[in-house]
């Protein structure tokens, strides 16, 4: 990173709301969860890595026990046990069992996600080469969102993330997402909303989000879709109410 690319990510992380996450260099992790969704993703990750760490350390534990109980010079004459059917069936029931135990809550979270009954607004966000188009029905608007190229950059703003256009909603409120293209494949991902719906031609794919904490969410296109496919970022901007709504009076005036 050269030092005025530093400083510019510095002021970046002072700028932003402390409540809205970014991307971060070499983060592994999640962002904050900002919605119902990605707080559940979140603790299904949880109660995976806690399974997945048990079956590591007993794996391994049970590797180290044989190597060491039936190790050459303790079994001069090796056994020439090939079956037991008490074993058999325990290591089949017992991944079994654990994939029910992952398979529950994982279907419960994907049914969750994947509809909402009663929303306070819709946005449909239309995938083009390469920026989004974003449609408010029943606001009655419609307008392009593309990105902010590296030397239109103002300070504090991110590269490649930043649009000109943000998708702008009112805190607390549930929006329901309808997500489509009119070209070719793309998707509609923001990660600390637990987002990412394909946007297929023809069809329109469907999920939501509720954001309480006023900020901006940022997130990709992620299905490759051309070569300027890095560069068609989304903006969530989340606002009060009374905010929005002048935001929704200076849209339908223009
Ligand atoms: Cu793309």
């Amino acid at each position: 990173m050269s030092s005025a690319n530093g400083i510019r990510y510095l002021i970046s992380l002072l700028s932003q709301p402390a409540c809205a996450d970014v991307p971060h260099p070499w983060q592994i992790g999640f962002q904050t969860a900002a919605s119902p969704i990605m707080e559940g993703i979140a603790e299904m990750h949880h109660m995976l890595l806690i399974i997945i760490t048990c079956i590591a350390v007993l794996v391994t534990g049970l590797l180290a026990f044989v190597l060491w109980r039936f190790r050459a010079s303790r079994n001069p004459i090796p056994s020439n046990t090939s079956h037991h059917t008490l074993l058999e069936v325990a290591w089949t029931l017992l991944p079994v069992l654990i994939l029910v135990v992952i398979g529950i809550p994982s279907l419960k979270l994907m049914f969750f996600a994947s509809k909402i009954e009663h929303a306070d607004l819709t946005v449909k966000a239309i995938g083009h080469q390469w920026y989004w188009t974003y449609d408010y029905p029943e606001e009655k608007i419609h307008f392009d969102s593309l990105m902010i190229e590296d030397k239109d950059l103002k300070p504090g703003q991110l590269r490649l993330l930043e649009v000109d256009n943000a998708i702008m909603v009112p805190a607390g409120k549930t929006v329901r997402m309808i997500v489509t293209s009119e070209d070719v494949l793309h998707s509609f991902a923001v990660p600390s909303l637990g987002i990412k719906k394909d946007a297929v031609p023809g069809r329109l794919n469907e999920t939501w989000f509720r954001i309480e904490k006023e900020g901006t969410y940022y997130g990709q296109c992620s299905e490759l879709c051309g070569v300027k496919h890095g560069f068609m970022p989304i903006a969530v901007k989340v606002v009060s109410q009374q905010h929005y709504d002048e935001w929704l009076k200076s849209k339908k005036s223009s």
